[in-house]
């Protein structure tokens, strides 16, 4: 810790962790299970248990959430059988959602099927260790690395090297679980910014250095209610090999042990750097490498700009393609996973990718099998071609199961972008991401339109749901963060009020 750091109180997340650190959970999970939920410790349930990734869910008392890791957004058949099998007998009750972090979380579970739940997923090698509270969450990648001809690097390995240090081997790893704060990192290997890398406290982009492809080191950014900022460079550039693992471990430990652990709004990795200097913060990241840490190749190979992936594209591999379909919202039934599980074996070789926008990809899919594939009833619903506001919709997981949201988003988001595609016509589509409240999961500041939810007041002066409105965001190269340009919009004014931004600002025209 930092002088400061190690004489101001600790705050009260620093001081539960203290008492008893989250990963210590893991061995009581068969006696919580017996005794239930109700009979737990409050802090064990209410935040050790997401070091397991179970979240304890006040909206849904006794029906938690298991958020998951899935690195590089990559997983299967076999995975997704699981998972829906998993879900199958919590019914209604039970779904998954794909998050902006190329993960699925499932809802509805219950803490007595835990144990079983979690020899089910081993048995599959999935793990949902350290996903959540203070550690690193999923590691986002490009969702066709190894797929894409123009790709500059392959991360997966590199992805899942890092996964494994943080959480030794998925087996949770007390090095990395007492982090200051939450952590994001993201390495991307195409040239389209598919991860968000400015929204990452690390991300590694790809760049030549002296004529070798390696990846440009940022530092820093991140969404919160009272800040948010873009990654800075730390004048940095790593080989595409072991160096990754260790730089991330290294900016890692010196988050670690120099972070804030007294005021929580202000514990960010951008606050260290805020406090120490970026040329301090890359000092004390150098030092802790065993090689000479290179300065930053002059520019990145970012240039291109972002994808959705929506679709079907030519993969490398010839005479195979990868075929991106849209998922309203990132919302999955039991039914849907085993669905997307049997068309991935039929038609690919098993495989099934996560985008950031909540989306899936079905790889190596031959082109004989193509128009075959088009044809299943599954695209009905996870359509190839969606309409152009529903394309791009990203929303957080809002007041159904998210005891901060300040307003209900999934289900408001479809229900606004159906009516505006039923009024307007748009010569393009158009990125909108819904947040429930000013944490900014659903990432409102990366959007063309971006929504977040806040209180209002109606026309009668009583209070209502409403939305900040964000303008300006932009993806790929050149990314940069919106602005709040609108506050406090009642939701019922708001399908007007977004209707004419899109005929003002997006060329959307009344449909005749
Ligand atoms: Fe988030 C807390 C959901 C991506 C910033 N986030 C939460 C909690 C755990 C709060 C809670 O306990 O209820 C939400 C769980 C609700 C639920 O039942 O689903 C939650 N966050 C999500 C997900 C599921 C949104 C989604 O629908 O996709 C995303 C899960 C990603 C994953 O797979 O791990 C999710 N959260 C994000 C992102 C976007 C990103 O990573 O690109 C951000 C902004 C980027 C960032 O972190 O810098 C984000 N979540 C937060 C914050 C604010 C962090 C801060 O520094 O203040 C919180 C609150 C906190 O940590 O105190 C939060
Ligand atoms: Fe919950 Fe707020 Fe995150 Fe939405 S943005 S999932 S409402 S914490």
């Amino acid at each position: 810790m930092t002088e400061s750091a190690a004489t101001t109180k600790l705050n009260k997340f620093e001081q539960f962790k203290a008492e008893k650190d989250g990963l210590a959970v893991k061995p009581e999970l068969e006696r919580f299970a017996q005794m239930g939920w109700e009979a737990m410790d409050a802090t064990d349930r209410d935040h050790r248990l997401k070091w397991l990734g179970v979240f304890f869910r006040p909206v849904t008392p006794g029906q938690f959430m298991l958020r998951l890791r899935t690195p590089s957004g990559i997983t299967d058949s076999q995975k997704l059988r699981t998972l829906g099998e998993i879900l199958q007998p919590y019914g209604e009750d039970g779904s998954a959602d794909i998050t902006t972090r190329q993960n699925f979380q499932l809802r509805g579970i219950r803490l007595e099927d835990v144990p079983e739940i979690f020899r089910l997923l081993q048995a599959v090698d999935i793990t949902s260790i350290q996903s959540g509270m203070d550690n690193v969450r999923n590691i986002t990648a490009s969702p066709v690395a190894g797929l894409e001809a123009d790709e500059l690097l392959d991360t997966r390995e590199l992805v899942q090297k890092v996964q494994d240090m943080i959480t030794n081997g998925g087996e949770g790893n007390p090095e990395f679980s007492n982090l200051p704060r939450k952590f994001n990192i993201a390495i991307e290997g195409s040239r389209d910014n598919s991860v968000h890398a400015e929204i990452n406290d690390i991300a590694l982009v790809p760049a030549y250095r002296d004529g070798v492809l390696g990846f440009n080191v940022l530092v820093g950014g991140f969404f919160s209610a009272t800040r948010c900022a873009a990654a800075i460079g730390l004048d940095a550039w790593v080989e595409p090999n072991d160096q990754v693992v260790e730089i991330c471990r290294a900016i890692l430990e010196v988050f670690r042990d120099k972070g804030s652990r007294s005021n929580r709004q202000r514990s960010r990795l951008m606050w260290l750097i805020d406090e120490m200097g970026l040329e301090q913060f890359r000092r004390a990241v150098a030092e802790k490498l065993a090689w000479d840490l290179l300065s930053a190749a002059p520019e990145d190979e970012i240039s291109w700009e972002k994808r959705d992936h929506i679709g079907v594209y030519p993969q490398k591999q010839a005479g195979l393609n990868y075929v991106g379909l849209l998922v309203p919202v990132g919302r999955l039934m039991a039914s849907d996973l085993l669905e997307l599980a049997r068309i991935a074996e039929v038609y690919g070789n098993g495989e099934v990718r996560l985008t950031v926008e909540q989306n899936v990809i079905i790889p190596n899919v031959p082109d004989s099998r193509l128009t075959a594939f088009l044809r299943e009833p599954l695209l009905e619903k996870f359509s190839t071609n969606p309409t152009p506001l529903v394309r791009s919709l990203v929303s957080c997981t809002g007041a159904q199961f998210c005891n901060f949201a300040l307003v209900e988003t999934k289900q408001r988001a479809l229900a606004i972008a159906r009516e505006l595609e039923a009024e307007l016509d748009f010569p393009r589509p158009v990125r909108m991401h819904w947040t429930g409240c000013p944490n900014s999961c659903g990432q409102p500041q990366v959007a063309e339109i971006g929504l977040l939810g806040t209180k209002a007041r109606g026309a009668d002066g009583k209070p209502t749901e409403g939305v900040d409105i964000y303008m300006g965001g932009k993806v790929g190269k050149d990314a940069q963060l919106g602005d709040r340009v609108m506050k406090s919009v009642p939701c019922d004014t708001l399908k007007s009020v977004l209707h004419d931004l899109l005929v003002k600002d997006f060329g959307a025209t009344p449909k005749a």
